[in-house]
């Protein structure tokens, strides 16, 4: 269960006018984003994946952020329908970009009134979870699961009370693995896994991401990184701090298959 590829796109010099639920945090610096984009496609490489790196579009402010624009699986790509309207074009891009790696009878579509962000949806194996969220509504997970089963997988809805996207608070680490903040540390959902617990202080770094039995964790969170150590990875880390201003964490910036 290795991945191949990745796909990230450069952050726009208009990402300082992104969606953010944390203001206080201050506007990104867009020099530094880049160089920790930079960073962010090194590490991945080192992780022996091919890298596509899609230029910025000024027109999208939070348009580095490719997660949530669609969902790549080994048999399909499904995509996404972004609940945030300033968003919602960023698919169009993405469409074009897959279409290099899928044929089209692979190639799925949420449809209004659904909506999904990718940000929601997080694959254990062969089974699919879906954040119900402020971006991702109850038709758009029912659609998503519809597609998914149509081809070989199966999906479950969780319910989301207080983070923006399902992966905000989860990291699945592969193994049976799981990285988990906040609302997801007792939900029923996820009693099977082996948790690895991450403290309220931390929480942004439940968000890493796991590529080819190496983690990438957010730069500064030493006892994150310990614990994914003590669980047998081998670690990467990469700071993030200008994408956190918008919301956004490791997992949010690249597509991963
Ligand atoms: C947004 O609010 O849409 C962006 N500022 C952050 C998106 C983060 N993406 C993710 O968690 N998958």
């Amino acid at each position: 269960n290795m991945f191949k590829n990745v796909i990230v796109k450069r952050p726009s010099r208009s990402m300082v006018n992104g969606i953010t639920s944390a203001p206080e945090l201050g506007k990104p610096d867009y020099e530094l984003a880049l160089k920790q984009h930079d960073d962010y496609i090194q590490a991945l490489k080192s992780c022996n994946v091919e890298v596509t790196v899609l230029e910025a579009d000024e027109r999208f402010p939070d348009s580095c952020f490719v997660e949530d624009t669609a969902v790549i699986t080994k048999n399909c790509a499904i995509i996404c329908n972004p609940g945030a309207d300033s968003r919602n074009k960023e698919i169009e891009d993405m469409k074009e970009t897959i279409k290099k790696f899928f044929s089209e009878d692979k190639i799925e579509y949420i449809t209004s009134p659904g909506t999904v962000e990718g940000g929601d949806v997080m694959m254990v194996g062969n089974h699919f979870y879906i954040g119900k969220s402020f971006r991702t509504n109850e038709e758009g997970a029912r659609q998503f699961i519809e597609k998914l089963e149509k081809h070989g997988y199966t999906g479950s809805i969780v319910t989301l009370e207080e983070v923006l996207h399902l992966k905000t608070g989860l990291a699945y680490l592969e193994n049976n693995n799981l990285l988990v903040a906040g609302e997801f540390i007792d939900k029923e959902d996820f009693k099977n896994f082996n948790k690895i617990v991450i403290s309220q202080d931390d929480s942004y770094s439940a968000n890493c991401i796991w590529v080819n039995d190496n983690v990438i964790v957010p730069y500064g969170y030493n006892k994150t990184k310990r614990a994914i150590e003590k669980a047998g990875y081998n670690v990467i880390e990469v700071d993030t701090s200008e994408y956190r201003k918008l919301d956004g964490g490791l997992s949010c910036l690249s597509l991963r298959f």
